[in-house]
Parts: structure tokens; C-alpha cells; sequence
């Protein structure tokens, strides 16, 4: 008979490579020693240290996919997805800033950018001196991103900019925007654009008062006629298939993120249920509770074999983005579910941020927001399945 560990019922750890646990495990470490640390503090006055970046970037954690001859790590996809789970294991924000930088900046600038903004960016980005963001949604194009108004002009050697950009992840203290825009000169197909901090006309002001991801900092984008050369066009993709080529690292990392979060949440549940007594016995001496553990850790245990088979699959360039939908989808909103039961198994004291669940509870909001909502994901899936079109 095999043996049975309760944090690890179908022994996710025995799949995985040395190198790929011993790079979780660092990532473990770091999570925990240096930033569980000051989290609640972040979260309770809406900081974000920018020296996490560098920390990160010390640590190998910024581009874990990019080659190391950009400065990445050159290691895989179910390495990447590792490193989300133990950042999100602590905090759904601090992940965000991690696979922002990752999946959304610097994979673009690697897989669509020239060989000259590879060299100028990567290596700043990998080890955290310079700060990414990704500007797709807008005030009125969230879930339909084909519906953006941002505009490209063709000008004497460049582009001029024009339009907004709302709820982007790092934007405030970013030093370099890859900005999705309408370009009249490629007959108003989608194009990229990387542009520096500090050009005339590029503002990034901070939305102020979330009540989640409260650790991450959110900024619009202000492009108010924008003028920049030719080389700051990602010259390698254009139309839709550019921004989605990063959704879908930055959606399968979130996959294993959110299960990290759920952990931390179904780990805190049951120490509190061994360690509180009501009516005379520990609430984990409950039927009820038990029930809610059990789903918990079939939830969980279930999620993370999900992600790891569609990692592997696209360390084989053969996963297909319904199957990141899926995952994200999934893990998300399970995750989301495993939080509210955590919060409600503390009683009173889950209120507190002193105890997490709610932070990763109110934090589990964004994240089965972002990257395409629970529903968005769904009529994918639905159009996968039925061939039919189900968003207008
Ligand atoms: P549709 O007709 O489906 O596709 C248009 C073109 O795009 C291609 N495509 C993809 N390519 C690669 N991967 C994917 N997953 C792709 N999905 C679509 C498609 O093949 C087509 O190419 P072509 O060459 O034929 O033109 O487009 P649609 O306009 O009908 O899209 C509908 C929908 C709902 C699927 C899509 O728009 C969607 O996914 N909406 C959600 C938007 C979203 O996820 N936004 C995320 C913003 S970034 C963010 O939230 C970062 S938070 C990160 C953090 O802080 O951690
Ligand atoms: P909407 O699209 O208006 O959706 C509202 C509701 O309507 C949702 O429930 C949705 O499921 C539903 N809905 C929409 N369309 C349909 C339909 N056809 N059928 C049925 N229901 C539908 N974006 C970036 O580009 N970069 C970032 O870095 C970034 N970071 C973010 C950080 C935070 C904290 C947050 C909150 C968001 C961030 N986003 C970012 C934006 C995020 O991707 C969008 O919020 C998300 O895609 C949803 O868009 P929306 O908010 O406009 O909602």
C-alpha cells in the first residue's frame, strides 16, 4: 500500500524534476521569510514596495521561462507555475506583480520583440531594476478587448499615441508600458508598443481605495498623443493572437497561483480547527468541519494535477488555450470558494487580517476577475464545445 500525506494526497511533489523543486523551494523560502512578513502591513495601508521587484529579481523569480542569456532563469513552464503558487500562497497581489513582469512584459518583448529592445529590456526586467506593466483593458473594453479606442497614428519615423488605459497592475511605478494599440498604418490591426517611463505625454496615476489586491499597486495609462520612433513597435505579431499570446502564461500561472492561495487558506482552517474548542472538543472534532476540509484538499489536490498536466503540455508547445481556460476558470473560482469557507471556519476572528483568509478571500475577487472573467472562460469553452458564439 503507498502512503497517504494529507498536504499532498496524489504526491504532486513526486512529478516534479530536482530542479523544479528545488526552485520551488526557494521560491517557498523567499515567500515566507520576506514576504509573509510584511504583507499584512502592505495590505492594511495599500503599499507596494517597489524592492520587492529586485528581491525577486535576486531570487531568479522574474522571467523563470526567458533564456539566461536575457537574464531569465531558461527553466520551464511547470517551474513558472511553481513560483506563482508559493508567491500566491502568501499573497494574490505579490503574485501579480511577479507574473505581470513575467508573462505579460517580458515574455512579450522576448517572443514579439527586435533583438535590440530584447537587449535594451530583458536584463533590467529579469533582475527587477526596471518595473513592467501591460496596458489592454480600457474604461469601456474589459472582457472585449477587440473593442479597444486606443489609437496608433502614423507619424515622420514613429507613432503618436492617443487613448487610456484602466486597471493595469503596476503601472504607477512601472519604467516600461507594453501598451496594445489600434495602428491606422497596419490597417487598424492591433499592434504592441514598449514605451519608457518619462516620454512626454505618457501618465500612469494610481487608482486609489481598492478593498482587494490591496498589496498592488493598480494604475490607469494616460497616452495623450504619445510621439515615439519606430522602434518602439513590437515588430514581430499583430491583431488579437499578440495580447492573448501572454494571457495565456500569465492565465496558466494564476491556475497554479490560485491554488496556492487556497492552500494557505484550507492549511490556516484546519490548525484552527485542531487548535479551538467549542462545546468542549476542537471544532475540528466536527463532522461539519471535517466535510469542509475533505472538499477543501479534493479541490485542491485535484487543481494542482490540472495545472501540472497542462504545464507539461505546454513545456511540449501542445497545450491549446482551452485548456488554460479551464484551469484558470476552475482553480479561480474554487479557490475563491475554498477562501469564503476558510474565513467562515475562524468564526469572528476570520475578519481580522491578522489570520489571512479574508485577505486571500477579498484578493480571490480580482483574481477570478482578471485575465478573463469565470464567465468569459466559460463561453469560451462553450464555443469550444458547440461551435457557437456566444458572446453578442
Ligand atoms: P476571437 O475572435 O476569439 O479571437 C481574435 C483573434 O485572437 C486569437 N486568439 C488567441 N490567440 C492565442 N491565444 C488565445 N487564447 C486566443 N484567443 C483568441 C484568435 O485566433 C483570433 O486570431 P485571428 O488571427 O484569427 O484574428 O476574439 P474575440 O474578440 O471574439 O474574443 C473574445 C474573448 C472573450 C475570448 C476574449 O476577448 C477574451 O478572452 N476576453 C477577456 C479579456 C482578458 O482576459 N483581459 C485580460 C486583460 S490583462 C489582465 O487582466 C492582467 S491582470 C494580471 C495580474 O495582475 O496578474
Ligand atoms: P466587464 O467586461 O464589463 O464585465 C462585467 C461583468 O459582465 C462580468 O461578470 C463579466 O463576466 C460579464 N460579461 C462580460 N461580457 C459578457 C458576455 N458576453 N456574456 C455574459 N457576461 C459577460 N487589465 C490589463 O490590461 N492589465 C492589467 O495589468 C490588469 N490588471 C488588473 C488588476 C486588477 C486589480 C483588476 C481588478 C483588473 C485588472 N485588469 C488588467 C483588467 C481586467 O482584465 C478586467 O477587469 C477584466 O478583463 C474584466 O473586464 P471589465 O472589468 O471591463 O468587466
Amino acid at each position: 500500500l503507498g502512503r497517504f500525506n494529507w498536504e499532498d494526497a496524489l504526491r504532486l511533489d513526486d512529478q516534479l524534476s530536482e530542479e523544479e523543486r528545488m526552485i520551488a523551494e526557494s521560491a517557498r523560502a523567499y515567500a515566507q521569510e520576506k514576504l509573509q512578513t510584511r504583507v499584512t502591513e502592505a495590505y492594511a495601508n495599500e503599499h507596494t514596495d517597489p524592492d520587492i521587484f529586485r528581491e525577486m529579481g535576486e531570487m531568479g523569480l522574474l522571467g523563470t521561462t526567458i533564456p539566461e542569456e536575457y537574464g531569465g532563469l531558461g527553466s520551464n513552464y511547470v517551474s513558472y507555475g511553481l513560483v506563482a503558487r508559493e508567491v500566491e500562497r502568501v499573497d494574490s497581489g505579490y503574485r501579480s506583480m511577479m507574473s505581470v513582469q513575467s508573462s505579460l512584459v517580458m515574455y512579450p518583448i522576448y517572443a514579439y520583440g527586435s533583438e535590440e529592445q530584447r537587449q535594451k529590456y530583458l536584463p533590467k526586467l529579469a533582475s527587477g531594476e526596471w518595473i513592467g506593466c501591460f496596458g489592454l483593458t480600457e474604461p469601456d473594453a474589459g472582457s472585449d478587448p477587440a473593442s479597444m479606442k486606443t489609437r496608433a497614428e502614423k507619424t515622420d519615423g514613429g507613432y503618436r499615441l492617443t487613448g487610456s488605459k484602466m486597471w493595469i497592475s503596476n503601472a504607477p511605478i512601472a519604467d516600461v508600458f507594453v501598451v496594445w494599440a489600434k495602428s491606422e498604418a497596419h490597417g487598424g490591426k492591433i499592434r504592441g508598443f514598449v514605451l519608457d517611463k518619462g516620454t512626454k505625454g505618457l501618465s500612469a496615476p494610481k487608482i486609489e481605495n481598492k478593498a482587494s489586491l490591496r498589496a498592488s499597486i493598480t494604475g490607469e495609462i494616460v497616452l495623450d498623443s504619445v510621439e515615439v520612433g519606430e522602434e518602439a513597435l513590437l515588430p514581430h505579431v499583430q491583431g488579437l493572437k499578440g495580447p492573448f499570446g501572454c494571457l495565456n502564461r500569465a492565465r496558466y500561472g494564476i491556475a497554479w497561483g490560485a491554488m496556492g492561495a487556497a492552500e494557505a487558506c484550507w492549511h490556516a482552517a484546519r490548525q484552527y480547527g485542531l487548535d479551538r474548542k467549542q462545546f468542549d472538543r476542537p471544532l475540528a472534532n466536527t463532522q461539519l468541519f471535517q466535510l469542509k476540509l475533505a472538499n477543501m484538499q479534493t479541490e485542491i489536490t485535484l487543481g494542482l494535477q490540472a495545472a501540472l498536466r497542462v504545464g507539461r503540455l505546454m513545456d511540449q508547445a501542445n497545450a491549446a488555450p482551452e485548456m488554460i481556460s479551464i484551469i484558470k476558470r476552475n482553480n479561480c473560482g474554487k479557490a475563491l470558494e475554498i477562501a469564503r469557507h476558510a474565513r467562515d471556519m475562524h468564526g469572528g476572528n476570520g475578519i481580522s487580517l491578522e489570520f489571512n483568509v479574508i485577505r486571500h478571500m477579498v484578493n480571490l475577487e480580482t483574481v477570478n476577475t482578471y485575465e478573463g472573467t469565470h464567465d468569459v472562460h466559460a463561453l469560451i469553452l462553450g464555443r469550444a464545445q458547440t461551435g457557437l458564439q456566444a458572446f453578442y
